[in-house]
């Protein structure tokens, strides 16, 4: 011990100490324990002002924060809902069980819901608001793998069939009524809102789906309310740097429509979470930290009487002294090894629980099992003003699962119980199921005209309806019409403009939409600069929920820093999991909301699918619709900035997404172009597509669209410049690009016709991507049919009638382009060249030349596939490395 904790631990005079204990007793008597507070405060500042040295203290003791004497009382019927959590549990065991008897291997979870069932089920009886012409709803993120418990709910709510709860997990089977084993709006669009089994995205895009309803509320778009977003999260899942990495957000925030409810189960997969330490009391140091309010939910009614009798402390010493292991093994080994080895420790404690029976000690509760005490932490959760509130619940981990898997390390994957662990479930929880079918693990439904069922019911409807349910559609927006795009689809003569530019000034006019304008929602990751877009701070305002309050440094400048409580651009900091979140949040608002938002986040490419990719794949999997802006993007064109910011592959990441649209334009117009299909697509027709778009920096001229080039950009493909039929002999090839590197082969044409005569048809391709999607999608069509017309792909169709090889340049890996080797005409050589290998820093010009994509490159691939065709000879190939100076013993730049 050092001389600090001597002080802090030795009572020199107890005399003192107890004067000062009794005065300040009777100023929590006299005026309430908020003024004792305020005296203790004034006391510690006086002494930190003296010199002392006071440790920072996080945690409070290891007890409820609630009081027993400050509990609200719940106004239901205690004994129907433990009815009710009995059937809830049953069946939620009973749909996992049944699935793993047959053959197939399903899985499913039993132990999580176990231990949550409480938390769930006085949220549902409670708290949880359905959407109604009153109330916006709330948004409850569930614990993904605890799902069974809510189906078991909604089939007992009559909402599922039982035929459904077998079709858990065979969503091919089920042909539409199958369960998802987990949350997943793409599959049950109706019913789940938010995807959450990815640990650590459902606490992250609950924060910022909270931040997104404020930012609502102070723009005037929704009216204000008492709507809370719920998070179910496990104790586990707070070792994902998502799950802690966005509190101080809400924090700082005060989002008091932000509730966290962490089930502390005490265990994760393999074992403990914090076998060696206390998870609860981890939690409440970082959270209180962060600036929320933490209400400890550790111990359960049967505690009280033992508590407050504990006049010396002993027993909370105790409590404050054991770990999180033992506490495990107490409810694994039961009532006898808990009085030897808890109780047992001190002769107080041991004395406390001697008129108890070891089965009175095993019944002493956990907070998170008893619903008193849930009801009152939850009622304190949703009356906090001021800051969000998290509910740190300790529970027990397969809680009713007994011998087969209680408080057991391998219990999370526990899915097959043997016929005795299944009859000691129904006894425990009084299922009435009799000994001759309970082997067969029957659901047990209690009758439509049931008390239980109307109790749940009658709860439901002073809720507003059942949970979950999902909005699909919301309002449509007319898109405006391209014409309304003309500052971009018009050539920009000798102005040299990037296509960053270009796609801010579309963002731009659609500000100025008056249908639109108001639902576009700029969101950067202290890149707004980056991207030439600090003219919106001063125009449309950045959101700031407490308005700005102080003189910016810029404030004598037209485009100065202006934050306001309406603004529009949402400035979210250096984190792009966090501004991917707030864009989720707007992307999804249409469905959670009901007012359809158009988000545009736009972000150094290189940090958005490689570092974000999971939230990126959640995007659409919950049906986002907005557009994700890959700026500065490319291996070659980002010149300077090295390894770790020239993006090579985000268009492979996107492709594999399947309601992602991916494009690379390389002019203005077919920026326009995407874009205003993109309006349209997702605003108008409301489809549940999302976009990404990359945006290059380098600056050049851009033609006027072509005529009729609209849905060649869409579908990814159009003839940019047509070389026209070929003369007799005439050596001639198809050149494909896309981003800048589309125009080194406008450039590669040029060369090559005035060094070989060879002419070029040169092929722009916004969407290799896309081409592919479409490419499967009629060779899948014709094998399925046979005797039709087959259909050809757009690939094929373009190039078919055009003579000569194919070679296609990208500033993105080969393997970019390379998704539409299969639809290449027969016979058709197809050359690929791209920027495989790690970036580096140099300028354009050297990077291009490093990794073979520029002009020169193209040319000699171009020379070389016609003299693999026999159109041209080895001789020419030779020559065309001498002419264009290429280095022939360069090493592959994969591989330096
Ligand atoms: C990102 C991610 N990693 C791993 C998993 C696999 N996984 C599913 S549940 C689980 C354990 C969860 O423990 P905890 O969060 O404590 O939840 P509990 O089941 O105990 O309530 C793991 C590792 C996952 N779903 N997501
Ligand atoms: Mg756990």
């Amino acid at each position: 011990m050092n001389k600090l904790d001597d002080i802090l631990n030795q009572d020199i005079d107890p005399t003192e100490t107890r004067e000062w204990t009794e005065s300040l007793d009777a100023v929590i008597n006299a005026d309430g324990p908020e003024r004792a507070h305020f005296l203790l405060e004034k006391m510690v500042d006086a002494t930190r002002r003296a010199g002392g040295h006071l440790p920072f203290q996080p945690t409070t003791e290891y007890i409820n924060t609630i009081p027993p004497h400050l509990e609200a009382k719940s106004p239901g019927d205690s004994e129907m809902e433990w009815k009710i959590r009995c059937l809830v549990r049953w069946n939620a065991m009973a749909m996992v069980v049944r699935a793993n008897r047959k053959p197939g291997d399903l899985g499913g979870h039993i132990a999580s819901f176990a231990s949550s069932a409480t938390l769930v089920d006085v949220g549902f009886n409670h708290f949880w608001r359905a959407p109604t012409e009153n109330h916006p709803g709330d948004l409850v993120f569930h614990q993904g793998h605890a799902s069974p418990g809510i189906y078991a709910r909604s089939f007992l709510e009559g909402r599922i069939g039982e035929d459904q709860l077998d079709l858990f997990r065979m969503e091919v089977a089920g042909k539409g009524r199958g369960l998802s084993s987990y949350p997943h709006p793409w599959l049950m669009p109706d019913y789940w809102q938010a995807p959450t089994v990815s640990m650590g995205l459902g606490p992250l895009q609950a924060i910022y789906q909270a931040h997104v309803m404020r930012y609502l509320e102070n723009r005037g778009m929704i009216p204000k309310s008492d709507r809370k977003v719920w998070c179910f999260i496990g104790d586990g899942e707070s070792d994902e740097p998502e799950t802690l990495g966005a509190i101080s957000l809400a924090g700082r925030e005060k989002l008091d429509n932000l509730i966290f409810v962490l089930n502390c189960n005490l265990q994760r997969l393999d074992g403990p979470v914090r076998g060696n330490g206390k998870i609860i009391q981890e939690l409440e140091g970082v959270f209180r930290g962060a600036g929320w309010n933490v209400i400890k939910l550790v111990w359960g009614s049967y505690w009280d009487p033992l508590l407050a009798r504990d006049t010396k402390g002993v027993l909370r010493q105790l409590m404050m002294e054991t770990v999180d292991g033992e506490y495990q093994a107490c409810k694994a080994f039961g009532g006898a090894y808990t009085r030897e080895h808890f109780f047992g420790k001190y002769p107080e404690t041991a004395e406390m629980v001697r008129n108890l029976s070891d089965d009175d000690i095993w019944r002493l509760n956990r907070g998170g099992h008893d619903p008193h005490k849930v009801y009152a932490a939850y009622h304190e959760a949703v009356n906090t003003q001021g800051m969000p509130t998290v509910i740190l619940a300790k529970t027990v981990k397969g809680y009713g699962m007994g011998a087969s898997g209680e408080s057991l390390n391998p219990t999370h994957q526990q899915k097959k119980l043997d016929n005795e662990a299944v009859r000691a479930f129904r006894d425990r929880f009084r299922i009435p199921i009799a000994d001759d079918k309970v082997d067969q693990v029957p659901y047990y439904h209690p009758g439509k005209d049931s008390p239980e069922m109307k109790y749940m019911l009658e709860r439901r409807a002073a809720l507003g309806g059942f949970l979950p349910q999902r909005r699909r559609k919301s309002t449509s927006y007319q898109a405006p019409e391209l014409s309304a795009f003309e500052q971009i689809t018009k050539g920009s003569g000798d102005r040299e403009i990037s296509t960053t530019m270009a796609f801010v000034r579309g963002i731009n006019l659609l500000l100025r939409d008056k249908g639109l304008g108001q639902r576009i929602v700029p969101i950067v990751a202290d890149e707004a600069r980056t991207f030439g877009m600090e003219g919106m701070f001063r125009q449309i305002g950045i959101y700031a929920p407490f308005g700005q309050k102080y003189r910016p440094q810029d404030a004598d400048q037209l485009m100065y820093y202006r934050e306001d409580i309406k603004g529009q651009v949402l400035q979210e900091g250096i984190t792009e999991p966090g501004a991917m979140s707030a864009w989720i949040a707007a992307a999804t608002s249409y469905s959670v909301n009901n007012v359809p938002l158009l988000p545009f986040y736009i972000y150094y490419s290189m940090f958005g699918f490689q570092r974000i990719g999971d939230l990126a794949w959640a995007a659409g999997d919950m049906r986002a619709r907005g557009f994700l802006v890959g700026g500065t993007a490319g291996r070659t064109t980002l010149n300077g900035e090295g390894l770790q910011h020239e993006d090579g592959h985000s268009h492979l990441f996107a492709a594999n997404i399947p309601n992602c649209k991916a494009y690379d334009p390389t002019f203005s117009y077919e920026v326009a172009v995407v874009m205003q299909d993109g309006v349209r697509r997702m605003m108008q027709e409301q489809e549940d597509v999302y976009y990404y778009v990359t945006v290059m920096n380098e600056n050049y001229t851009h033609p006027d669209l072509p005529k009729g080039a609209e849905e060649g950009i869409i579908k990814g493909m159009y003839l940019f410049k047509d070389a026209g039929k070929p003369k007799k002999n005439e050596p001639r090839v198809q050149l494909l690009g896309s981003g800048t590197i589309l125009r080194e082969a406008i450039a590669a044409a040029e060369l090559l016709e005035k060094e070989f005569g060879v002419t070029a048809d040169i092929w722009s391709c916004p969407s290799f991507s896309e081409l592919r999607k479409e490419g499967f999608d009629a060779e899948r069509w014709n094998r399925l049919h046979p005797e039709d017309k087959p259909r050809v792909p757009y690939v094929t169709q373009c190039l078919a009638d055009r003579a000569g090889p194919a070679v296609a340049a990208t500033d993105y890996v080969r393997e970019y382009a390379d998704q539409i080797r299969a639809f290449m005409p027969d016979g058709k050589k197809y050359t690929v060249l791209g920027c495989d290998g790690y970036g580096r820093s140099d300028t354009r010009d050297n990077l291009r030349r490093f990794f073979e994509v520029d002009r020169y490159y193209i040319a000699h691939a171009a020379i070389a596939a016609l003299a693999a065709e026999g159109k041209m000879s080895a001789k020419d190939v030779a020559r065309a490395i001498k002419t264009w100076k290429i280095d022939v013993d360069k090493p592959n730049p994969l591989t330096v």
